[in-house]
């Protein structure tokens, strides 16, 4: 059967609101051992498990994410802050959003914080959560976040989407992040990984064959896979064996389905692909190979251990038999290209009121990255404490801050000249998205029907996005590769000051942990 786009109209819905609930979730966040590929370390990780456990809602919900700070080990960053990646915020629920020294003081230990997040605009779709603070989230405190919309479009599309049809992505490291880090400083080489896991698990070379991630399917069945990359460096590169991939969602949009059979995604990017079992019944490959770094810096690496194995339901309890291949043959390949991509409903974008030119830059052989010769320390002061406070234009920030004062109610226009660099950052916006209106992947400009989303590659062939500021706020906007966030690659796009003076009104709660964290010694902040 061929997914065509005619069958979605048939899904109209017969939009009977649903009721709003909170949703609540308790995260504890604690160092615990943990061996994902195999080699047993120390983690930063929410309840003890790499990937944290799954947060799920329905479109409308409210989350309400009590984070208690237990983090106990003094070989790692003591204190914490968790984003929503993806997720819309408010203006007035701006010191809600997680990003530590942009919108809040981070939570240190022993301390409880409790996030209010209001799913807003209808957003449904493929998120995650992550620790904002510095490169924490690459010991472990990373996890899935998906918004249910129970009158989905697309739903005539696939027949299941459940807990079990997530596919997190990600890499992962053997040293902790200090060390690393330390690494990092002392040669400005960003610290290649050992291993990339699927769902958690993953195997390096010359480890122990940690069993492969298994996705059990049913012939005859379309299923709803929601990958997410939550790598912090690495580039992955996802098919299965035999079976084509339609994308439905790219980072919380719905696109018109687009039929593929591999895909990448840059660190924080998430796709929907709908996968008919149409095959044998048999085991096939997934195979998730990754990019990142030169990997004979690393010799535990070996991208074509990056894999899970998908399962019909009547196949032997065993690997696929065919071998490990790096995803389709030359011939058969057909790769998705960004830009080929269109939203399910068109959003042209609108015409810019500001334009502002973002070049990155890296200074050699050091682990310093610049925007426009600056390179981002994090604010001493958070940027809403200050703006709250009375901040009201460039000057009453440090050009460290990289804080650009925007108006409110306009469209920005974010253009990123091709680089030459060979490395393409993942720039992600926070609060929002943006319409992609060049992609890196194509010379063309699409202002009538591009995709929005909210992570887009910058690198050789030059990047523009476009958004709105009708939604007030301090929004970070950084490189996903967190390697290079911490190295400076990072801009607050600060909004309507005076909106968020009107419209942000903290609670106590939040006034409390900046004085609590003041109040440590450096080695526990
Ligand atoms: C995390 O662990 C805490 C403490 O055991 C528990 O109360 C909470 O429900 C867990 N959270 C999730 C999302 O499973
Ligand atoms: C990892 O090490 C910890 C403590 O060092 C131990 O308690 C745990 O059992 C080990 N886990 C594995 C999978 O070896
Ligand atoms: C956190 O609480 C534990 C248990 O009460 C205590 O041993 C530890 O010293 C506290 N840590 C900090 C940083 O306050
Ligand atoms: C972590 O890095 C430190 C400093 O380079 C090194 O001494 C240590 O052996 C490394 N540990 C692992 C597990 O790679
Ligand atoms: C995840 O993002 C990283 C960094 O941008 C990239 O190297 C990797 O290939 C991506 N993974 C997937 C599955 O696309
Ligand atoms: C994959 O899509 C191509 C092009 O649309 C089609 O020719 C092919 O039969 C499909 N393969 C499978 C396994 O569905
Ligand atoms: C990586 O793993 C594959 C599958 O086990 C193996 O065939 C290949 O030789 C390995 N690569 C290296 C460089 O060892
Ligand atoms: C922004 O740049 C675009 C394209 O270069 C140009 O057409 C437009 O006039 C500029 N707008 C402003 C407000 O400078
Ligand atoms: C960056 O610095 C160089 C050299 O000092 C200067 O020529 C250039 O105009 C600066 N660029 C920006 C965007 O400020
Ligand atoms: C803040 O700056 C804006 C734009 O420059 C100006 O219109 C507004 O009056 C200023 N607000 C305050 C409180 O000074
Ligand atoms: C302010 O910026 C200067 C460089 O422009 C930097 O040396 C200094 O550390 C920054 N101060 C703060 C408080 O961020
Ligand atoms: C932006 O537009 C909204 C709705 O049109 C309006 O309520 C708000 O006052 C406007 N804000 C500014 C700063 O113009
Ligand atoms: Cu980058």
């Amino acid at each position: 059967m061929k997914l065509v786009a005619s069958t979605v109209f048939a899904a109209i819905s017969l939009a009977v609101p649903a009721l709003s609930e909170t949703v609540a979730v308790t995260l504890d966040i604690i160092n615990a051992p943990g061996a994902p590929d195999g080699f047993n370390r120390t983690l930063v990780s929410a309840n003890g498990t790499y990937p944290g456990p799954l947060i799920t809602a329905n479109k409308g919900d409210t989350l309400v994410v009590t984070v208690n700070n237990k983090l106990d080990d003094p070989n790692f960053r003591r204190s914490t802050a968790i984003n929503f990646d993806g997720i819309f915020v408010k203006t007035a629920n701006a010191f809600n959003e997680g990003s530590p020294f942009v919108t809040e003081y981070p939570i240190g230990p022993n301390e409880t914080y409790t996030y209010t997040v209001p799913l807003v605009d209808d957003q449904t779709g493929t998120f995650w959560y992550h620790s904002q603070l510095d490169v924490q989230y690459v010991d472990g405190l990373r996890g899935a976040l998906i918004v249910y919309d129970p009158d989905d479009p697309l739903a005539d599309l696939y027949d299941v989407d459940n807990e079990d049809t997530i596919w997190q992505v990600g890499d992962w490291w053997h040293n902790s992040t200090l060390p690393l880090l330390a690494g990092y400083e002392a040669t400005g080489i960003v610290p290649v990984s050992d291993s990339g896991t699927f769902n958690g698990v993953g195997r390096y070379q010359g480890g122990p064959e940690v069993p492969f991630h298994v996705v059990n399917v049913e012939a005859g069945k379309r299923y709803r896979f929601r990958i997410i990359n939550t790598s912090a460096r690495n580039v992955f590169t996802v098919s299965v064996d035999s079976h084509n991939l339609t994308v439905i969602e790219t980072d919380g949009s719905a696109t018109a389905p687009l039929t593929i059979n591999q895909l990448d995604l840059l660190a924080g990017q998430r796709h929907s692909v709908v996968l008919e079992a149409n095959q044998p019944v048999d085991n096939y490959w997934i195979n998730a190979p990754f990019v990142g770094g030169d990997p004979t810096r690393n010799l535990n690496q070996n991208a074509t251990l990056s894999r899970a194995i998908l399962r019909y339901q009547g196949a032997p309890d065993a690997d696929p038999s065919a071998p490990m291949s790096l995803g389709p043959a030359a011939g058969e390949l057909n790769a998705l290209d960004e830009a080929d991509l269109r939203p399910f409903v068109a959003s042209p974008a609108p015409e810019p009121d500001v334009n502002i030119t973002l070049n990155l830059v890296v200074t050699a052989g050091k682990a310093q990255w610049n925007v426009n010769n600056v390179s981002f320390l994090a604010p001493e002061v958070p940027t809403l404490v200050k703006i709250l406070d009375g901040a009201n234009s460039s000057s009453d920030f440090n050009v460290t801050e990289n804080t650009f004062i925007l108006p409110a109610n306009k469209t920005v226009q974010i253009i990123f000249p091709p680089s030459d660099d060979d490395e393409e950052h993942p720039f992600h916006l926070h609060g929002n998205n943006f319409w992609l209106v060049k992609s890196n992947s194509s010379d063309v400009i699409n202002t009538e029907n591009p995709i929005k989303r909210d992570v887009a590659g910058v690198g050789a062939a030059g990047t523009i996005v476009r958004f709105s500021t009708a939604n007030p706020g301090p929004w970070f906007f950084h490189c996903h590769i967190f390697w290079h966030f911490h190295a400076g690659l990072a801009t607050i796009m600060a909004s309507g000051l005076d909106d968020i003076r009107a419209d942000v009104h903290p609670t106590p709660e939040w006034e409390a942990l900046g004085p609590a964290y003041e109040a440590l010694p450096p080695d526990e902040q």
